[in-house]
């Protein structure tokens, strides 16, 4: 196994077939007959949708191949607390799943006790180096862009589908790949449509009757949102009126003769809307909002915007939840919320009432804290220069940072350079997450790099936009201090 994939060097960069891909992986996983056998498989996992969706389908598979395992969730693995975990429990057999390729690999090949490990993943790389008991799945490998083409629930969805009669029996992993890649933002296609890998996943499943998509509104959570919370909730525009305010889009729905006063608003949902309906629907929220936008974007333009590729799993038509989209957002908040095992409890046996009902739970508490961080913000925000602060040390937990700072930035964009959001971590440990405006032209990866080098007890990585930081509480001053002078110089 040295070397990489089956025999295939690290340094080659198979020309993209995906005939080529599946005869690799039908390789790798005849390599999984032979974990697990005499200690269980630790599979650890990434806790937004495309990792929840990734360790569904690959427990999918061990329990098909009878395998034991045990699953375990994390933000990161570059903190502590997943070192002293790895310490602790002493895997002989492990999969990583999104979580990053690099950062797994050392921990496989650097544990003497770990005979075999497997790395999912979709993201960048830069380990060079031969490794020895590690094979690693990064659709990269085979000059593929991991960004857009496939996500790692669909690698894992690629590997799973060659055991034979594994697609047959778990008809929902194939939806999990869908959902996976629309969860990592990889509908980049014209009208927001998978492309590559993802698309041929796609194709596969209207073959078999699994999975068809559409051209419609994207309207998320138009699967169980009622049609008032859809439009009061939609963000991407707003509709005078109506966004922010569910009376108002009652109200709007009264006027434009979708409803009665009559009616139950809970009960009114987009997809029982019959076609004239949806059309006179769509007529009149276009009308609202070319108003609105008028001079910005013509008619045309507008409906374009909305209208987009749905996906939806047609296999179980009592699913819980069959909108590719829709299930995205609510692993993400499971995850958001740190109770990624209950989404993975409901995609495993839908029909349990209570984990499903959990799963909705977990989504409405996620959106009522962001709603209420986002409501009054004016008040909830510092300045400082050219950095927004908004400190949640009381208010959210550190998995909610990295949401918040993104929707901050986008709202603050024209007002400052950089954006924070600060909330608690472990013990006297602060989590920070970072971006950057577009009135920045500094990297966001080059301004940690200086402040680590005055600071060096402080754990942190990123992008050149996004970027997010670990620093002991009694710091923050300094850190911010040193923050604004990088940003300004
Ligand atoms: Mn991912």
């Amino acid at each position: 196994m040295s070397g990489g994939i089956g025999g295939v060097s690290i340094s080659t960069v198979r020309t993209c077939r995906l005939s080529g891909i599946i005869s690799d992986m039908a390789r790798i996983a005849k390599v999984l007959i032979h974990m697990g056998r005499d200690d269980p498989i630790f599979i650890f996992s990434h806790i937004d949708a495309d990792g929840i969706c990734s360790a569904a389908i690959i427990i999918e598979l061990l329990i098909e191949m009878n395998k034991p395992f045990v699953l375990n969730f994390f933000p990161q693995i570059s903190v502590e607390s997943f070192r002293e975990f790895w310490q602790e429990v002493e895997p002989r057999y492990a999969i990583f799943l999104d979580l990053g390729t690099d950062a797994p690999l050392e921990y496989i090949e650097n544990t003497p006790g770990v005979s075999l490990g497997i790395v999912i993943d979709h993201h960048v790389f830069s380990i060079r180096n031969s490794y020895s008991k590690s094979l690693v799945i990064n659709p990269r490998f085979w000059g593929l862009d991991g960004g857009v083409e496939i996500s790692s629930a669909g690698m894992t969805f690629l590997l799973a589908n060659t055991i034979s009669n594994f697609f047959a029996n778990n008809p929902i992993s194939l939806f999990c790949a869908v959902v996976g890649a629309l969860g990592d933002a990889q509908d980049i296609g014209a009208k927001r449509s998978l492309l590559g890998l993802n698309r041929s996943i796609v194709e596969y499943g209207k073959r078999h009757g699994i999975l068809c998509s559409y051209e419609d509104y994207i309207l998320i959570g138009r699967g169980f949102k009622p049609l008032y919370r859809l439009l009061a909730e939609m963000f991407i525009f707003e509709i005078p009126g109506v966004s922010g305010s569910y009376d108002g889009a009652i109200d709007f729905l009264i006027r434009i003769g979708i409803m009665s006063h009559d009616d139950d608003p809970e009960k009114i949902f987009w997809e029982k809307l019959t076609p004239e309906q949806k059309d006179v629907l769509r007529r009149k929220l276009l009308e609202a909002l070319v108003l609105k936008y008028s001079g910005k974007y013509s008619i045309e333009e507008l409906n374009n915007i909305l209208r987009g590729y749905v996906y939806e799993f047609l296999a179980d038509k009592e699913f819980f939840c069959r909108y590719a989209r829709d299930m995205s957002i609510l692993l993400n908040a499971c995850g958001k919320m740190r109770a990624p095992e209950i989404a993975i409890k409901g995609l495993l046996n839908p029909s349990d009432q209570s984990a499903v009902q959990r799963i909705f739970q977990l989504y409405e508490r996620y959106r009522a804290i962001l709603s209420s961080v986002f409501s009054n913000l004016d008040t909830k925000i510092d300045l400082m220069g050219e950095v927004a602060i908004y400190d949640g040390r009381d208010e959210i937990h550190e998995e909610l940072t990295s949401t918040i700072s993104s929707i901050l930035a986008s709202s603050l964009k024209d007002r400052v350079k950089v954006v924070i959001a600060i909330a608690r971590s472990i013990e006297g440990i602060l989590k920070i997450s970072l971006r950057k405006t577009n009135l920045l032209e500094k990297s966001l990866t080059d301004i940690l790099k200086k402040i680590s080098e005055k600071m060096p007890n402080i754990i942190g990585g990123g992008h050149e936009s996004a970027a997010g930081a670990y620093i002991p509480e009694e710091s923050l001053d300094l850190f911010l201090s040193i923050l604004s002078k990088e940003i300004l110089s």
